[in-house]
């Protein structure tokens, strides 16, 4: 039976990596860190599809050199500012991405972080396993209730709703900042705000949840977080570089930042060093997707995109239309 040819750039679940052995010729990519750009493309030679990843950098060069036997790309990821679309499309090669179907576990890391910021979830790791417990219990480790503050979201879409509706459970008020408002019922009360700054003023707790795009990259620099609560918290789950680390690490060390949860770097997966000794952060390597069943139904929706291109029927999720 003829099967076409998958270059896969990392390796995925089991039940993913099952299909892929039935319905693929598949060459994995066993070198324990991404491919380089050059290894990923020599390894294209000869393939039918690709199947990449946020830490597979597709630029205008990559397409232009891209083998022609290549007639589809999957990334396993909800986002693609790793991917130029626009090359893309130019050279012909369709590109999927994996959206909705990591919104709940994304979410989840969303709360873990917020909470783990907020209640000092790292220092309070520190002190069990160091043997130092604290010793005034009354007035150790305190955090700061969620029950009442203001979480202001950077992006309500998929995602950011889906923390919404965990927050609202806190006792939070969702405030939001989008291109557009949306309407009532995917608002669900929250408050919009026209203005991404107008949304920091209000913001005890900061989450980020829009793509990183020229517009968006390095939002949340020294003047941006001036614009913060005192003692605000900062959740990222989006993307590093949508940070200024330098300038929310100063803000972490001189306390005008009360915590940061971070799950996402600029540069990951190496991480700027100012963080690492700081007390007041929870830091995460890109967990947000990681579970059983999302990294599972990120995979088939994958593959789904995959097998409809090179079936020439229409695929789930493609970023072309
Ligand atoms: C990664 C993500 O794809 O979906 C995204 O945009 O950043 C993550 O889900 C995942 O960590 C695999 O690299």
């Amino acid at each position: 039976m003829y099967k076409p040819t998958l270059v896969a750039a990392r390796h995925f679940p089991p039940a993913v990596e099952k299909r892929i052995a039935r319905d693929f010729h598949a060459t994995f990519n066993d070198l324990g860190r991404p491919f380089t750009q050059a290894e990923l493309l020599a390894a294209a030679q000869g393939a039918d599809a690709l199947f990449v990843s946020p830490t597979d950098k597709l630029d205008a060069y990559f397409f232009a050199n891209l083998p022609e036997s290549v007639k589809v790309i999957a990334s396993f990821s909800v986002g693609y500012d790793h991917i130029d679309i626009g090359a893309a499309t130019a050279q012909g090669v369709p590109v999927a991405n994996t959206p909705d179907v990591l919104n709940d576990a994304t979410a989840d890391i969303a709360m873990l972080l917020l909470l783990g910021a907020s209640r000092r979830a790292s220092e309070g790791q520190a002190r069990v396993r160091s043997g130092r417990w604290a010793s005034e219990k009354s007035r150790e480790l305190l955090g700061w209730d969620l029950d009442g503050k203001r979480l202001g979201i950077l992006g309500l879409g998929r995602i950011g709703r889906a923390v919404a509706h965990r927050a609202r459970a806190f006792g939070m008020e969702i405030h939001y900042s989008n291109h557009r408002q949306l309407p009532p019922e995917l608002e669900e009360g929250a408050v919009f705000h026209q203005n991404a700054d107008d949304l920091l003023g209000v913001s005890d707790v900061f989450s980020l949840h829009t793509p990183s795009t020229p517009e968006t990259r390095q939002f949340l620099c020294r003047q941006r977080i001036e614009l913060l609560p005192p003692e605000a918290i900062v959740v990222n789950t989006a993307r590093g570089n949508l940070i200024v680390d330098a300038d929310l690490i100063d803000a972490l060390k001189a306390g005008r930042i009360a915590a940061a949860g971070l799950d996402v770097f600029d540069g990951e997966p190496d991480v700027n060093p100012g963080y690492l000794d700081l007390p007041n952060v929870f830091l995460l390597p890109h967990m947000g997707s990681a579970t059983i069943e999302t990294r599972t139904a990120m995979g088939m929706l994958g593959l789904d995109n995959i097998d409809a291109v090179l079936s020439k029927v229409p695929a789930p999720t493609l970023l072309q239309v």
